[in-house]
Formats: structure tokens, C-alpha cells, sequence
């Protein structure tokens, strides 16, 4: 069977209508072999503003319905993604080339977030704050926001549609998703199953969930539109200095979730077998291609040379290769464009003086159309050059501190701030890491990798990361709107501050 067959398969499995399969002009490769796996229409910047239009009416609605009540929707989402598991998992390793483990880890994230918001819709709660004023009453609560627009990535392709899909719902917002251009199909099959789920519910309003297979110029609609009070938008760092400023100057609301650069940092006192373990699956798993990978490891000088001995042992054993024929660990990178990247930033750092070990593509005459690496290990003279930016593959830079004071200047002396670990036995260097002065990420963690979050908490990250939270914790308050209420029960009208004015 070929892939093409087996993915049409796997749509139709997922409920996908056989007239959005194989039907438009946007091809759909996947980064295993190269080969096309489908194609989809496009839509047109009037079908995005109709989509909107369309969500409008619906939120309207949805706003309306008690919010116990739209976490039912969303219960039910949970259960259709149950039932979906094995055929989203696949599709997502399919389509982005992610190991089967991690493919199916990205749905159990998905399937995590509609619980955690089925518990949140009976806890979106308010305030009730203490009047200065005799007779009076003062109360905080929180209100529908209006249509969410989501702007999601190639490399988590399903899980951070649900993170925000779940939470709008629950909070009464209705969604308009422009996913990555470079998965289509998992869109497609993420749009069947919230479909089953709104079938299933009887008092959706039409419309209320809405896939926009667009381009830029779609998408520029979507940011740009008055309509769509909040974008929440998850990609690189460059996607977010276009977005960012298009939603401000309309006074709309972002949740901008961008790019990572996050370090490791190895103290004299780390435990250096579990710290091997976390390294190698922060920096090499899903080769590379997450936020949240580790790119930076700052090892103390004293435990240097043991460590990245064995970090390189660990990198020529580890198995790369397609990940469906094969138990391979590392899949290939996205694209081609992807591997060039990657080797600029290789030559880069070896203008620069660096090391380099590993790197290569691999497999080539197997897959001529898929690009394939060995994890690269680079060890620089100073942190400079290509290792202050993000560049989506496995590289993990390397270099050497003798105080932990010095580590954490380094370690925050990046554009990004998305997440950081430090790896120590020593309670006093893991609470300088945790304390006000240490790590300056958004996710900060003690004898594990940067990658890999719970869904439990916020998610997201400061300075170039762009400081939107998305996820679990209070992010909710973001999909929402605040109203502040104060309520005169008395027979008096005292004014505020004591002011009087009589007249
Ligand atoms: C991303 O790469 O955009 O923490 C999201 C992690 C995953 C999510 C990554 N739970 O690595």
C-alpha cells in the first residue's frame, strides 16, 4: 500500500468527507519518504472573512449557553479523541515525521487538555471584592471574549489546536483555525472529530468551530479582522513580529506562544545519568523540531568533558532513520528548507571555531526527497553567533561555565524565553535557578529537559518568545473578557474616594 492510499484510508477512518480528500491544489508531501500524500483547496481571503462572519453569529449564541453546559461539548470532543487515538496519532506521524511514541503522545496531549477544560467550565470563577462603601457591593466575573482566531504550527500540528480550542469553548468563544500549510491533513481530521462532537451535542450553534485551510494572505485576514478580538498564535519568532503589531494596532489581543532557544545547565553536583537521559530526548526528540527543545547545554568545566563524552556516545548510537519503517528514534526534519537551515547554522558555528560532530544528512539514496540528519553536537569556544537564535533542528551548542552566577548570565543573554532546566543535587543552585534572579523563561525546571510540559501548566514563554500563556493554569483568563461590577444595594449614593456632590 502506499502512503498516499494508506492516508486516504486513515481519513476516511477519521471521518474526513471524501470530497475534501485529494481535491485541491495544495500538495501535502510527507517528510518520511518526500512522497505526496494529498492535496487540499485553498481557502481564499473571502472564505476566510465568511468563516468569520459565520463564527460571529455563532459565538453570539455561544456565549449565551451556561458554561457547565459548553464544557459537555467539549467532554464529548475528549471522547471522540479517545475513539481517534491510533489513526490521529498515525496521520500526525505521517504528516510530520514524528516517531509513533510521539505521534500518539501528541493526542494524549490533546485528550489531557479536553479534561482538564471539561473541570475548568465549572471554575471559570470571579471575585467578589470588599466595597468601601456602606450598602455596596463589588464582584469580578468573566465573559465570553468572541471569536478566537488560531494560528497554529507545523511541528505540533494537533495539540495546540486543542489547547486553545478546548479552552475558547469552554470560555464561549467560537474558533476559526488557520493551521500550517504543511499539515493540512491532520487539520482536516482534527475538524471531522470536533464535528462528530458538535453532532453529538444538541445545541451548537452552526459554525461554531472553523478550519481555514489559508495562506499568509488568508491568514492576514484572520489577524487583521475586527472581528476576532483574540489571536492565539504559536510559530516562530518572525511569524509573531508580523502578527503581533497587526493585532495591536486594532487593539485585538494576542497570545503569542514563539520561538525557543532553552538551555540546559549542567551543575558539578547534576546527577549525570538522568541528566544524560533528559538531555538526549530534549535536544534529539522530534528531531529537534520543538519549541521547547533543548538547543544550549551549559555544563560546569568540571563535568564537562565526562558529560559531552557521553552526550556524543549517546548521539552515535541513537537510530535515525523513517520512524514507520523502522524503530528509529529521530525522524526526518520537515523539509528541505529545514536542512539548509540547519547546515548554515553549522557552518556558522564552525567559522566561529566550533566543533562539530555529527550534523550530516543520512539515507539519502534511500530517500533523495527526505532529509534526514544525525543529531549535531556543537561545541563552541563562547556562546556567539548561530547559537543565540532558534533554528529548528537537532543542534545542541555546547559550552563550558566555572560559577553559576556567570551560567546564568549566559543562559539568559538570548532573544528567547520559552523554557530552561538546570540539572543539580544542590538545593541552593536550583532555587537561584527557580528564584526572581535566575532562569528568566516562562517554564524553568530542576533534573528534567526543557521539552516535554504537562498540560497542567501555563505554557509559554518571555522576551522573543512573546509572553502569551496558553494551556493550562489560569491561561483561560486570556479567552476571556473581564468586568469589573460594583452594585449599590443601599438607599444612599456614597461616591468613592469620599468625595462629595451635592447639589
Ligand atoms: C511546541 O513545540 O510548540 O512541552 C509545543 C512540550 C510539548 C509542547 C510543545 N508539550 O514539548
Amino acid at each position: 500500500m502506499t502512503m498516499k492510499t494508506e492516508v486516504a484510508e486513515l481519513l476516511v477512518r477519521l471521518g474526513v468527507p471524501a470530497s475534501q480528500i485529494d481535491t485541491g491544489t495544495l500538495k501535502v508531501t510527507t517528510p518520511l519518504t518526500g512522497e505526496e500524500i494529498g492535496s487540499v483547496k485553498k481557502a481564499t481571503v473571502e472564505d476566510v472573512n465568511a468563516q468569520i462572519e459565520t463564527a460571529h453569529a455563532a459565538f453570539l449564541q455561544w456565549r449565551l449557553v451556561p458554561a457547565p453546559r459548553r464544557g459537555e461539548l467539549v467532554r464529548l470532543l475528549g471522547e471522540e479523541l479517545r475513539k481517534a487515538k491510533d489513526d490521529l496519532g498515525r496521520l500526525v506521524s505521517i504528516e510530520v515525521g514524528k516517531i509513533p511514541s510521539e505521534g500518539l503522545g501528541e493526542v494524549q496531549e490533546m485528550i489531557d487538555i479536553c479534561d482538564f477544560a471539561v473541570g475548568l467550565s465549572r471554575q471559570l470563577y470571579g471575585l467578589t471584592i470588599a466595597s468601601e462603601r456602606p450598602g455596596h457591593k463589588m464582584t469580578e466575573v468573566w465573559h465570553p471574549l468572541g471569536v478566537t482566531g488560531v494560528i497554529s504550527a507545523f511541528n505540533f500540528p494537533v495539540a495546540v489546536w486543542s489547547w486553545n480550542t478546548a479552552l475558547a469553548l469552554v470560555c464561549g468563544n467560537s474558533v476559526v483555525w488557520k493551521p500550517s500549510e504543511k499539515t493540512p491533513l491532520t487539520a482536516l481530521a482534527c475538524t471531522a472529530i470536533m464535528d462528530r462532537a458538535v453532532e453529538r451535542f444538541a445545541d451548537a450553534p452552526a459554525g461554531l468551530h472553523q478550519l481555514a485551510l489559508a495562506d499568509r494572505v488568508g491568514g492576514a485576514a484572520l489577524v487583521e479582522s475586527p472581528r476576532v478580538p483574540l489571536i492565539s498564535a504559536t510559530g516562530s519568532t518572525a511569524m509573531g513580529r508580523q502578527v503581533g503589531p497587526r493585532v495591536a494596532e486594532r487593539f485585538g489581543r494576542s497570545i503569542l506562544e514563539l520561538g525557543g532557544n532553552n538551555a540546559g545547565i549542567v551543575s558539578e553536583q547534576a546527577d549525570l545519568d538522568i541528566t544524560l537521559r533528559a538531555v538526549v530526548f530534549s535536544a534529539v526528540g522530534t528531531t529537534g523540531q520543538r519549541c521547547t527543545s533543548m538547543r544550549r547545554l551549559l555544563a560546569h568545566d568540571t563535568v564537562y568533558d565526562e558529560f559531552v563524552a557521553k552526550v556524543k556516545k549517546a548521539y552515535a548510537t541513537v537510530t535515525v532513520g523513517n520512524p514507520l519503517a523502522s524503530n528509529s528514534l529521530v525522524g526526518p526534519l520537515i523539509d528541505k528548507f529545514a536542512y539548509e537551515q540547519m547546515q548554515k547554522a553549522l557552518a556558522d558555528a564552525r567559522a566561529l571555531g566550533a566543533t562539530v560532530t555529527g550534523g550530516e544528512r543520512v539515507l539519502e539514496d534511500e530517500y533523495p526527497d527526505a532529509y534526514y540528519v544525525r543529531p549535531a553536537l556543537v561545541e563552541m569556544p563562547e556562546q556567539t553567533g548561530p547559537m543565540l537564535e532558534e533554528t529548528f533542528a537537532p543542534i545542541l551548542y555546547a559550552v563550558r561555565y566555572t560559577n553559576l552566577a556567570d551560567a546564568l548570565d549566559t543562559h539568559n543573554a538570548v532573544g528567547a524565553g520559552l523554557s530552561s532546566a538546570i540539572f543539580t543535587l544542590n538545593m541552593r543552585e536550583s532555587e537561584q535557578f527557580l528564584g526572581a534572579a535566575g532562569s528568566d523563561c516562562g517554564i524553568a525546571n530542576v533534573n528534567i529537559g526543557t521539552s516535554g510540559a504537562e498540560i497542567g501548566g501555563a505554557f509559554g514563554g518571555e522576551k522573543e518568545t512573546g509572553g502569551g500563556r496558553e494551556s493550562g493554569s489560569d491561561s483561560w483568563k486570556g479567552y476571556m473578557r473581564r468586568a469589573t461590577n460594583t452594585i449599590n444595594y443601599s438607599t444612599e449614593l456614597p461616591l468613592a474616594q469620599g468625595v462629595s456632590f451635592d447639589f
